[in-house]
């Protein structure tokens, strides 16, 4: 059983100064490259919003210039690893999971693979100002409540010009709107005063609180592809944010820790006796 990463003093001081963290090796070797070799079976001919499994493309329009596929936590064992990762999962329920209240726990509320060709971008978004809930940045009283933090994982090195993700450290708490920003315009991020752009190494994550104002920089160069893979982690409570249902075959097949970050709430049918208080005993079956 692999160490689980624990955030450290100096993990919550910039992730509370800065909206983000790097987690440098988070990812070994050994399952980037099963993640990469499963991005080389996605069918490059599948039509945008067509469905391969219980897998979707959705493309960000035309702006990304590459393919994305969400639910993408259904296609196979390498992306079932990423659900309750060593790395990260410790930081997530601190951050994102109810510590200390009657609702703790944490969900999966997307997931997705991204593929960025040349000229691709994600546009500016989100921030502190007129912040969603759902992605708020919270520290008070001992606790974190965070409404959602993403761990955006690099399947290949993201260096310069390479379309690495952009962040306005400290964005979430901010209480203006950037003067540049213009909304959900499609504008890139490439020029926006304040902010930077990650370098990651294939197998670090980028954790940050959706709060923060991001995007993903412009691809200059013109040959390979970015892949990344981005979960959002939020808490027990949260529902699908695009109405994807996981599968019975996926939940079934997943360990019971795995299993109850994909459905914390239990569905009740009627005729069962199940207490209220008794949402999801941990002794139950999975197989
Ligand atoms: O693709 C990226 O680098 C940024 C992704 C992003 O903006 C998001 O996940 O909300």
């Amino acid at each position: 059983m692999a160490t689980v990463r624990q955030p450290s003093d100096l993990d919550d001081y910039l992730f509370d100064l800065r909206g983000y963290l790097i987690l440098r090796d988070a990812i070994d070797p050994e399952l980037i490259t099963r993640l990469n070799e499963a991005f080389d079976t996605f069918p490059a001919d599948l039509e945008p919003w067509g469905w391969w499994g219980n897998v979707q493309r959705s493309d960000d329009g035309d702006n990304a210039k590459g393919y994305e596929l969400q639910n993408i936590v259904e296609a196979g064992p390498p992306f079932e690893a990423l659900i309750d990762h060593p790395s990260w999962i410790a930081y997530m329920r601190r951050y994102a999971g109810e510590v200390d209240s009657y609702v703790e726990g944490l969900f999966i509320d997307e997931c997705f693979a991204s593929i960025r060709r040349s000229g691709g971008y994600f546009y500016l978004h989100s921030g502190g100002y007129h912040g969603a809930i759902r992605g708020q940045y919270r520290y008070l009283n001992g606790v974190f409540r965070c409404g959602q933090v993403n761990a955006l994982m690099a399947l290949t090195d993201i260096g310069p010009g390479d379309g690495g993700t952009m962040v306005i450290p400290g964005s979430h708490k901010s209480n203006f709107a950037h003067p540049q920003s213009i909304g959900r315009d499609a504008r890139p991020m490439d020029d926006v005063e304040g902010a930077i752009e990650v370098h990651l190494n294939a197998g670090d994550v980028l954790l940050f609180c959706d709060g923060i104002t991001h995007g993903g920089s412009s691809r200059t160069n013109p040959e390979g592809e970015r892949r990344v893979v981005i979960y959002r982690y939020g808490p027990s409570w949260a529902a699908t944010r695009h109405g994807y249902r996981y599968s019975e075959d996926l939940l079934r097949r997943v360990s019971a820790p795995q299993r109850k970050i994909l459905e914390p709430v239990r569905p009740r049918h009627p005729g069962e006796t199940r207490q209220v208080t008794d949402e999801y005993p941990e002794d139950e079956p999975t197989g």
